[in-house]
């Protein structure tokens, strides 16, 4: 083949490509509290030129609540209108799409925000997923096969149950000052593992279903590790109410 001709074919194989997909994601491995709201983000890393947006996604309903007033406009498509979301509560579906009448000049981060209400007391595991997603009439690539796991605070093991395994776990995380996760024993969703998150072990302490017979821990341990957790506690706040003495 002549190097013309081969230029010539590249120059049109590249024309009839279509232009490369904008990718959408939900984060992975979202945790939320038993009993309070878990905000999942639905992002975009580049939408600029597009005019509207629709999604179809599914989740648990044994787990999750979402209503049409918790579906908000991210910061990406503020000035849109949304249309009125189409929430299935008995399958778990949510329908939902934004549009406008001039393309986004900018367009990386959220699209949507999802506001979902975790249920009270039913520890679990719920997936998270698009079933269809659409920009204009583009399909673009779905990063989202991810879960919410609906935990009790204080159970960094995710076994319905907190307990010493749960303050061993937080214990071999202390002081991680960045990236923590709620399975290292961040309760409190500031990506550190501090007292903050021990006092809410504390708070928890034994509360939800034990684990079944033989993972059981040694009660002698159990009360040890609790100790611990006390006095690191008590030596906390007592250093605070000293320092106010002091001042
Ligand atoms: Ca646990
Ligand atoms: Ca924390």
């Amino acid at each position: 083949m002549h190097k013309q001709t081969a230029i010539v074919l590249v120059l049109l194989a590249l024309t009839a490509s279509p232009l490369l997909a904008a990718t959408v994601s939900i984060p992975d491995d979202m945790v939320g509290v038993l009993g309070d709201v878990v905000t999942t983000p639905i992002s975009v890393d580049d939408a600029t030129g597009y005019m509207s947006c629709y999604f179809k996604i599914a989740y648990s309903t044994d787990l999750l609540d979402l209503s049409a007033e918790d579906v908000r406009l991210g910061e990406v498509i503020s000035g849109w209108t949304r249309a009125e979301p189409n929430i299935d509560d008995a399958s778990g579906i949510a329908i939902f799409s934004a549009y406008s009448t001039s393309p986004l000049a900018k367009g990386s981060g959220d699209l949507f925000e999802l506001d979902f209400h975790v249920a009270v007391d039913a520890p679990g595991v719920s997936p998270l997923t698009f079933v269809r997603a659409e920009l204009d009439d583009d399909y673009p690539t779905r990063d989202g096969g991810s879960i919410v796991t609906a935990a009790r605070p204080g159970d960094a093991n995710y076994d319905g149950w907190v307990d010493d395994a749960d303050a061993s776990i937080l214990g071999a995380h202390w002081r991680m000052l960045d990236g923590a996760t709620w399975g290292d024993g961040d309760f409190n969703g500031d990506h550190q593992v501090t007292d903050a998150d021990a006092a809410i072990l504390a708070a928890h302490w034994h509360e939800g279903t034990p684990p079944p017979e033989g993972s059981v821990p040694e009660p002698a341990t159990t009360a040890l590790l609790a100790a611990g957790l006390m006095s690191l506690l008590a030596g906390r706040f007592g250093s605070m109410r000293r320092k106010r003495a002091a001042g």
